[in-house]
């Protein structure tokens, strides 16, 4: 069997025979001539068949086609400058109907995100959401060369847990045989533990799992944790230049690639950040957004979704960046294994990073020193028993560290200037929505 011909890559070939296949988009079944559109993942293409005296076999294939349905045509190729859809078109020799599809599509363009998302194989029929998941993979693709040429080991930690994560807020347990075992948050601890290994330098890109009950645009239960820790630094500031480089060549590879079919599908542009990126001390960056007519609700808290807007509109107009580097969070707010300033325990070596408006990343310097990490955790009222794996991990020598995690749809949506996670996760999990 001759292997079909992605309709992208038609346009270029001499007039002659093609196989091409996908699912049909349009019919127009007239009396002369009959049309359909295909479209597979690459693009649409137009098919046509003249009708004959009384039809045949073909014809009534055709005309009893319903839209969605995938079909197989051998046909000829014939460049025409008159077919509005590319300049090309296939005449029909011979049509297979591989899989038929229900009459009628239970979406359209303009059906609410729930119901499309109650039908996502459908929805991500569709071409721009098809580009979504190239982007990411590329995205994902470039990071891992980074890694991989500056001598980053991958890690796969578990996901099943015997003690919570990151705090015991949002927090999903499972039944686990006699006892109990707890999602990951994120694989904080497995990071570090691979510094106390000895890897170095380590990576992981894999699921996280917050039972957070928000119904926000940036929050889902399950989502894909970008993750890098690095050994023998000297402050967050060398992860916060690892992170920028990081980005620069992930951005970089999906300006090159994808760049134009985004502004195409999506009408923005793909930046290459400048570095470094700006970096603006929290406490700055609440008086900064206060200055500018926004006090964030509460004094002793991060900024809020709006303080981020705001913050980040500023840097864009004042520096025309898209990131922002936030650092120096008290550490009140901060999680016990971040490292304090040794001269003011009330802030720590941490940041997050804003894109375009939205966090997208935590980063730190840790708390190598058992000791004071056993006191940050009694001081902020953990169950220190319960942390005890953990903290072992820093009994037997360990270098000094930082990394940071990243919400993989949180920067594919920023990216491509869409309103919710909901469009670029492949199986969105929220609160209310465990299918399909
Ligand atoms: P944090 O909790 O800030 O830090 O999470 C890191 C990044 O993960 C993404 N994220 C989410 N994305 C979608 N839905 C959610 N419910 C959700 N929660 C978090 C965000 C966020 O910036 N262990 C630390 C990181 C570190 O210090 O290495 C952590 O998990 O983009």
């Amino acid at each position: 069997m001759s292997p079909r011909t992605p309709i992208k890559h038609l346009a270029p070939l001499e007039d002659g025979p093609v196989r091409v296949a996908g699912w049909v988009e349009t019919i127009r079944d007239q009396k002369k001539v009959q049309f359909l559109v295909l479209r597979d993942e690459s693009g649409a293409v137009q098919l046509v068949r003249p009708r004959p005296e009384g039809d045949d076999d073909i014809s009534r294939a055709i005309s009893g086609l319903s839209l969605g349905s995938f079909v197989q045509v051998d046909g000829q190729l014939k460049h025409d400058e008159r077919v509005k859809l590319g300049g090309i078109e296939v005449k029909i020799d011979t049509l297979e109907v591989v899989g038929r599809s229900l009459p009628e599509s239970p979406i359209a363009e303009d059906t609410s995100i729930d119901k499309r998302l109650d039908w996502r194989f459908l929805d991500l029929r569709r071409p721009e959401h098809n580009l979504i998941f190239r982007v990411q993979t590329t995205f994902e693709h470039a990071l891992r060369t980074w890694w991989i040429e500056h001598d980053y080991i991958e890690i796969h930690s578990p996901k099943l847990m015997y003690s919570p994560s990151e705090s015991r807020a949002e927090l999903f347990q499972v039944p686990y045989f006699e006892t109990v075992a707890y999602l990951a948050q994120s694989p904080q601890h497995f990071k570090q533990m691979a510094q106390s290994a000895g890897f170095g330098k380590i990576f992981e890109i894999g699921p996280a799992f917050r039972a957070d009950p928000s119904f926000t645009s940036r929050h889902a239960t399950e989502f894909v944790s970008v993750d890098a820790e690095i050994s023998w630094i000297d402050s967050h500031e060398d992860v916060m230049r690892m992170h920028e480089e990081l980005l620069v060549a992930g951005l970089t590879a999906v300006r090159e690639r994808h760049g134009d079919e985004i502004e195409a599908a999506f009408g923005v542009q793909v930046t290459v950040p400048e570095t470094p990126f700006p970096r603006i001390p929290l406490a700055e960056a609440k008086q900064i957004v206060a200055e500018n007519g926004y006090v964030v609700p509460r004094a002793d808290e991060d900024l809020d979704p709006e303080g981020e807007r705001r913050i980040s509109a500023y840097v864009k107009e004042k520096y025309g960046h898209e990131f922002v580097f936030l650092t120096d969070y008290a550490s009140n707010i901060r999680p016990f294994y971040h490292m304090r300033h040794a001269d003011d325990g009330a802030l720590t070596n941490s940041y997050d990073l804003v894109f375009n408006g939205v966090e997208i990343s935590t980063g730190a310097q840790r708390e190598h020193r058992v000791e004071v990490l056993e006191q940050q955790a009694r001081e902020k009222g953990l169950d220190v028993a319960e942390l005890e794996t953990y903290l072992e991990f820093f009994r037997y020598g360990v270098p000094s560290h930082g990394g940071f995690g990243m919400g993989l749809s949180r920067v594919i949506m920023l990216l491509l200037g869409l309103p919710s996670i909901r469009e670029v996760t492949y199986l969105f999990r929220g609160p209310n929505r465990l299918r399909p």
